[in-house]
């Protein structure tokens, strides 16, 4: 075969905007390659793997003139029974050229062109924090920052009412508060306190984290150009309206702020149903103590000298009257009022919240009364973190900002766990260390990527760097489905995602920067009527608007997705 003619074939499509960044080009169809790369490309100086689902030898790296630059053979096939398909690994990691790549197999098949360059991951970091700014409640969005997914304003949140679920003696039933700001959770319009915890510590922790990057990246939101760091002002939008969530009579904290039934798919404007607090639970009131008292510590570095010191005071006085209603309060666990229907988020074990707010409260205090529930133990034993399952975020804050035993002991559990991790990707035929496609599978892979990068800051050793990039390459389109999970990046994006604007908006392309769900078998039902899905759970995906179980968005799956670009950009 001719090499040179694959740049003109149909199939290539996004070549031409490929060469210029990870964009994206609606032209091509998965199903014309199967040769899977990363849709965004790879870094020069790290490994480089791509895979092939058909019988193979030899592959070839040919440059856009057509040039082989590197050969190599085909390694042997592996069965992956999540996809139920045979992968071979095809490794060019010692390629260090710069430039806009194929993959040969053969001869005969071709993937999409990759750039490999130092800047892949950089162009797309700002478009993945800014999918918050598009999910800001309160708030219009202008087409200074919004360009075409401008919208006005919806859910101001300032006349929200007291549901019966949450009423006491000095706020009974329809009591009026005010609950301004705060991110939409997901496809839907309504804000909960647990989910909004795992994602605004998550957020917190790579402004932390990756302090140097925080401070450069310009997100191009209201507040850009003020002297607090874009991504810490996004944060501190959804921050002060957790604030807004605790009852200032007995620091108890309401599970959720939402209208009694989901919206229908109209734009935030349009919507007109009353909107309420309900319940307060010990779960939220648990998370919620736990990201105030990472926060006291953390954003006065932020800012001109002192600025936030207020809000951080804020904080701290938030995360105590918390911390002391849920231990008069230990195991309220919520579950929806039967005229509510919309998320739950409903947890009954709570173990893991004790674990975060209480070694959170142990940092911040330093007094030795929190530490007898945040040393690490056996009853939260280290995993990939989830809404309900946060113990793992106690021992990231332990082994990053705590000292001696304590330190020691989370930094030890989290070296072997991201040991298990990599041992888990070296092991799987597509390099993937996940092993449950859960609802959410996309936030489960960006969340093993999150747990190596701690390994990889605690210890510098770059195995764990590597297998985060791993979960990278996944999202980004080397996955069975040979295709990117983010709206709006890579050749094959999706394109019709559960989101409410999105949907209502008139707008083909939906707005950018968003992690979709992905794949997973849990509600194969979702549409109606039903939309036919695979029923092996690495395919069992719909880029279709009804399939809420494969392709909603959320702010907890996006968060992990802005960690793990930030932790490579700090490279
Ligand atoms: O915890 C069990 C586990 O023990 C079991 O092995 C596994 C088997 O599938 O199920 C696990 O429970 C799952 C649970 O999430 C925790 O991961 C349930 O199956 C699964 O149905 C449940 O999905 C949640 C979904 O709401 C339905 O409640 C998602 O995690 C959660 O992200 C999603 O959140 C929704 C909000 O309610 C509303 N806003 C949109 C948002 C995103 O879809
Ligand atoms: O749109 C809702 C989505 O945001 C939720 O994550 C999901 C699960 O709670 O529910 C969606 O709403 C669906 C409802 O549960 C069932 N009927 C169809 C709704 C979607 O239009």
């Amino acid at each position: 075969m001719n090499t040179k003619n694959l740049f003109s074939s149909a199939c290539l499509a996004g070549l031409s905007v490929l060469a210029v960044s990870c964009a994206t080009d609606k032209g091509w169809s998965p199903s014309s390659t199967k040769v899977i790369v990363d849709q965004c490309g790879y870094l020069p100086a790290y490994p480089k793997v791509a895979f092939v689902t058909e019988a193979a030898n030899n592959f070839a790296i040919i440059n856009q003139k057509g040039d082989k630059v590197y050969e190599g053979k085909v390694a042997t096939a592996q069965y992956y029974a999540e996809a139920d398909q045979k992968f071979r690994r095809i490794d060019f990691s010692d390629l260090k050229e710069t430039g806009v790549f194929q993959v040969v197999v053969d001869d005969t098949l071709a993937s999409l062109p990759f750039p490999i360059n130092h800047s892949v991951y950089t162009d797309i970091l700002a478009t993945s924090a800014r999918a918050f700014y598009y999910n800001r409640s309160g708030m219009a969005i202008d087409s200074i920052y919004g360009g075409k997914w401008a919208r006005p304003a919806g859910h101001p949140d300032t006349t929200v009412m007291v549901h019966w679920s949450a009423a006491s003696k000095e706020r009974p039933e329809g009591t009026v508060i005010s609950s301004p700001r705060g991110w939409y959770d997901a496809g839907d319009y309504n804000k909960y306190i647990v989910n909004s915890g795992i994602t605004t510590y998550t957020m917190l922790l790579a402004c932390t984290q990756y302090a140097k990057v925080t401070e450069k990246v310009n997100l191009n939101i209201p507040e850009s150009g003020n002297s607090i760091p874009d991504l810490v002002d996004e944060t501190l939008y959804n921050l002060r309206w957790m604030l807004t969530m605790q009852d200032p009579n007995d620091g108890g904290v309401y599970h959720k702020l939402t209208t009694l039934n989901f919206e229908a798919f109209i734009m935030p404007d349009q919507c007109k149903q009353q909107r309420y607090v309900v319940a307060k639970g010990t779960a939220a009131t648990l998370d919620f103590a736990a990201v105030m008292a990472y926060a006291a510590r953390h954003i006065g570095q932020f800012g001109q000298e002192n600025e936030l010191a207020p809000l951080a005071d804020s904080c701290r006085q938030a995360a105590i009257s918390a911390y002391e209603w849920a231990i008069k309060n230990p195991g309220v666990a919520f579950r929806n009022p039967k005229d509510v229907s919309t998320g739950e988020y409903g947890d009954g074990t709570f173990n893991d919240e004790w674990f975060w707010a209480s070694s959170e409260m142990y940092l911040m205090t330093g007094d030795e009364k929190y530490t007898s529930m945040s040393s690490c133990n056996a009853t939260n034993k280290i995993s990939t973190p989830n809404w309900g399952d946060v113990a793992t975020l106690g021992y990231y804050s332990l082994a990053l900002d705590g000292k001696d035993n304590v330190k020691e002991e989370a930094v030890k559990a989290i070296v072997d766990f991201a040991d298990e991790l990599v041992s888990l990707d070296k092991t799987s035929p597509i390099a993937l260390s996940m092993q449950t496609y859960e609802w959410g599978s996309n936030s489960t892979v960006a969340n093993t990527g999150v747990a190596k990068l701690i390994a990889y800051k605690l210890t510098g050793n770059k195995e764990y760097f590597n297998s985060a990039l791993d979960d990278l390459h996944y999202l980004l389109g080397r996955n069975p489905l040979n295709r990117s999970f983010i709206t709006g990046v890579g050749v094959y994006p999706p394109m019709d995602i559960h989101h409410r604007q999105s949907g209502a908006d008139g707008i083909v392309d939906p707005v950018p920067g968003f992690l979709c769900g992905g794949p997973n078998t849990v509600v194969p039902t979702d549409c109606d009527p039903i939309v036919p899905r695979s029923q092996f759970p690495a395919l069992a995906y719909s880029d279709v608007l009804c399939s809420y179980s494969t392709n909603e968005v959320a702010i907890n799956w996006n968060a992990p997705l802005v960690f793990l670009l930030w932790g490579v950009e700090n490279l």
